[in-house]
């Protein structure tokens, strides 16, 4: 990738570069289903799903949206959509059903046929090799918290990368190890359900020695222009008043939140005050000579998944909770205004703050928007059409701000909507659909919605249609 700032139109029409990509984003788990199909074996999300209480109404990924079957039935669903790109992820106990030793051929053979699918079709294959779904007997030796597992992924990422590196051009490392570390191992409300901060925390440095193992092998084993990233979740964190007690909090949760992850990848370090903030519950011993090298070993992108912002105060909330040590400093304040079927505040200039903030600290970094996107409530009406506007709304509004964030200098080089499909929405199961195609799981039906017509005709022309 060029360094350049994209060229775009100022005026008041919403008008993207011509090489910008435009995508659609899913991963493994949550739309694969074919759960024990062809040698794979249980990752620590059919583990979790599978324990009473985990999910809502007792959903699994085990069927999902069939995608492991309908493949190509959704490669068309994408080229009808006009999208340049496709971010999706492998299922890491597909084609390494224990996260040790040779791969298994099925595994990788539905990959490259998926990946060839795509190049036929003329859109950009943008692999994930790490969307939450760890190996259940990787996680039985201890999991993210346990320093072999860095060294576990960087093995299954050389498998991955012998077997599709002639062909996929853009990897991402890891998708939002943030949830990964502070959802799965301190709050427990992902898998692999475990409430213990201090584990979450020596989760969060292995995920990064995990990316910088994966970003070595990764360039010594793919083409010399393949395009290496991490996609992060960073929050747009807001304090709620000016009081020095409340931009203390939002400095708390910027460190657990983001610095934790853009210091040591970006920067090779981290920073004093996280350290600080957590001293009651590590050292930071896990932490060894060498590692922050590795973890700093330079990528060619930056992705961003944006929802929703966080707006916090001094205060307290209570555990079990994703923040460690921050119980009794921080709370958390419900932003204002409309929200979408998750009860999450619709907030565009959250994304607008994160991108020019990304601009400010990290010039020269290109960025892509890999997530962005709403559940609503959407079912077929009985004419078989499914209308969204809300999600129009929320699209145009985001698209409105990431435009205006390039134009503010920030180099931002595609937008990438989640989802593609309705799927398996984690600990909320079937229940929220934020899928631009509706998928009625009982007879695995798409249709796709408004917003997917809507979305194709600004794919085409690069612009944001009138309201
Ligand atoms: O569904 C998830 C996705 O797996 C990761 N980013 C957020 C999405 C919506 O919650």
């Amino acid at each position: 990738m060029t360094t350049t700032t994209p060229d775009i139109a100022t005026a008041s029409e919403v008008t993207f570069p011509p090489a910008f990509r435009w995508g659609a984003a899913t991963a493994a788990y949550q739309i694969e289903g074919a759960a024990d199909e062809d040698g794979r074996t249980p990752s620590i999300w059919d583990t979790f799903s599978r324990t009473p209480g985990t999910v809502r109404n007792g959903d699994t990924g085990d069927i999902a949206a069939d995608h492991y079957h309908h493949m190509r039935e959704d490669v068309a669903l994408m080229a009808g959509l006009g999208l340049t790109d496709y971010r999706f992820s492998v299922s890491w106990s597909r084609v390494q059903p224990t996260g040790r030793g040779p791969a298994v051929q099925k595994g990788l053979d539905f990959y490259r046929a998926l990946v060839d699918e795509l190049l036929a079709k003329g859109i950009r294959p943008v692999l994930t090799l790490y969307h939450w779904d760890l190996p259940q007997e990787l996680e039985d030796a201890g999991g993210w918290p346990q320093r072999d597992t860095a060294q576990r992924f960087a093995e299954y990422t050389e498998l991955v990368a012998q077997a599709l590196g002639d062909r996929v051009r853009t990897w991402t490392t890891l998708n939002e190890p943030w949830c990964a570390a502070f959802l799965g191992y301190a709050e427990g409300v992902h898998a692999p359900g475990r409430r213990e901060p201090e584990a979450a925390l020596r989760a969060a440095h292995h995920l990064n020695l995990a990316h910088g193992l994966a970003v070595g092998v990764l360039r010594e084993t793919t083409r010399p222009s393949a395009e290496v990233s991490l996609t992060l979740n960073l929050a747009a964190v807001r304090p709620l008043t000016g009081s020095a007690a409340d931009a203390d909090a939002a400095r708390r949760v910027d460190a657990l939140a983001n610095r934790i992850f853009l210091d040591p990848v970006f920067r090779g370090h981290y920073a004093a005050d996280l350290r600080a903030d957590t001293a009651q519950l590590t050292d930071w011993s896990f932490v060894r000579d060498g590692d922050l090298a590795v973890i700093s070993r330079p990528v060619d992108s930056l992705g961003i998944n944006y929802y929703t912002p966080t707006v916090v105060a001094a205060g307290s909330h209570p555990l079990p909770s994703p923040w460690p040590a921050a119980q009794d400093h921080v709370r958390f304040v419900p932003a204002p205004g409309p929200r979408t079927a998750m009860d999450w505040p619709v907030d565009a200039d959250g994304l607008y703050e994160v991108l020019t903030r990304l601009r400010d600290e990290l010039p020269g970094t290109p960025l892509l928007v890999t997530e962005n996107g709403a559940a609503y409530d959407d079912y077929a009406d009985p004419a078989g059409q499914v209308h969204d506007p809300e999600r129009i709304a929320y699209l145009r509004a985001h698209l409105e701000a990431v435009h205006r964030a390039m134009a503010a200098g920030a180099d931002v080089r595609g937008y990438f909507l989640w989802s593609l499909l309705d799927n398996f929405e984690w600990a909320y199961g079937y229940s929220k659909r934020f899928g631009l195609v509706h998928v009625d799981f009982a007879s695995q039906r798409r249709t796709p919605k408004d917003s997917a017509r809507w979305y194709a005709d600004v794919v085409a022309h690069r612009r944001l249609p009138h309201a």
